[in-house]
């Protein structure tokens, strides 16, 4: 197991925690690498049924370790596009498609693409004190790991421009009061509270849940039209679980459902 990523197995669920707490948590070829195999790990185990994603000490994530790029002349001119294409790309697509909430606590300051991953989150918890700073323009780059797609549609044009332009950063309560991430909580209730959420979710009906954060993302980019198909669909999917009669067995009987998450 890598030292730079964390995995703590809490049965139905996990916690995955950026352990370069030195360089709060800024991302070397390495833990991209360690990140991605935990995270497919978590969403090919059956018995995993959600994943908290953190950071180890007082940052969330810095982003990319600037001290490993090679600027150097015999270097040539770097390729940023390829790091995107072989570390950051997929780590976005792999916790957009996982079937399976990915739950996010922002601990500290969560700068470049540090923050994009944790805007790539289903639910993004974040401490008082946190900070997003879409870093990028302080070193002449574009706000990349999903990030200008995020913004846009997270906060809209005119702030996602200001924020990616002037690289302020940005108070938790702001960002949940934008409509950035779900909400802020008082650093030291933190933890608890994205660790029950995560736990909740868990326990949930995960099948109706993945088709659920599935129709969300649909829903920013299809026309009513094709949604209203799509509800379909995945209604149909969701109807044919024995977590939908397990729910409404529960409700008939005045108990708590007991989901299974099975499909
Ligand atoms: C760091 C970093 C860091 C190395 C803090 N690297 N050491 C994708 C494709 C390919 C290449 C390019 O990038 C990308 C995507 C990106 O993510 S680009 C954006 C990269 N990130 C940044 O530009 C943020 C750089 N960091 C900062 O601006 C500050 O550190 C923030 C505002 C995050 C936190 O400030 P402070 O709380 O004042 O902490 P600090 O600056 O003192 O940092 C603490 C330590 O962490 C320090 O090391 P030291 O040995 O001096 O204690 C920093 O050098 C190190 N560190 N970020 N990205």
């Amino acid at each position: 197991m890598s030292e730079t990523v964390r995995v703590d197995d809490r049965g139905p669920w996990v916690m995955v925690t950026l352990n370069r707490p030195d360089s709060l948590n800024a991302f070397t070829g390495e833990m991209l690498s360690a990140l991605r195999s935990a995270l497919e790990a978590a969403g090919e185990r059956p018995e995993c049924r959600a994943v908290l994603l953190t950071g180890a000490g007082r940052g969330f994530c810095a982003g990319q370790d600037l001290s490993e790029v090679d600027l150097s002349p015999e270097a040539g001119a770097p390729d940023l596009g390829r790091t995107l294409e072989t570390h950051y790309n997929p780590l976005i697509r792999l916790i957009r498609g996982m079937a399976k909430p990915v739950v996010c606590a922002v601990n500290g300051v969560a700068a470049g693409a540090g923050a994009n991953l944790a805007l790539s989150c289903d639910i993004v918890l974040a401490a008082d004190s946190a900070r997003f700073i879409q870093a990028f323009s302080k070193i002449g780059l574009i706000p990349d790991a999903g990030g200008s797609w995020a913004l846009a549609r997270l906060v809209g044009e005119a702030r996602a421009k200001a924020l990616a332009f002037t690289a302020e950063p940005l108070a938790a309560s702001v960002a949940a009061d934008w409509g950035l991430i779900w909400k802020a909580v008082a650093d030291d209730a933190l933890m608890a509270e994205a660790e029950a959420l995560t736990a909740r979710l868990a326990d949930g009906p995960t099948v109706g849940l993945g088709l659920t954060k599935q129709a969300i993302q649909e829903a920013t980019i299809n026309a009513l039209d094709v949604q209203l198909d799509r509800e379909v669909d995945y209604q149909r999917r969701a109807g044919r679980t024995p977590d939908f009669r397990e729910g409404v067995n529960a409700f008939l009987e005045k108990r708590v459902p007991t989901f299974t998450g099975r499909a």
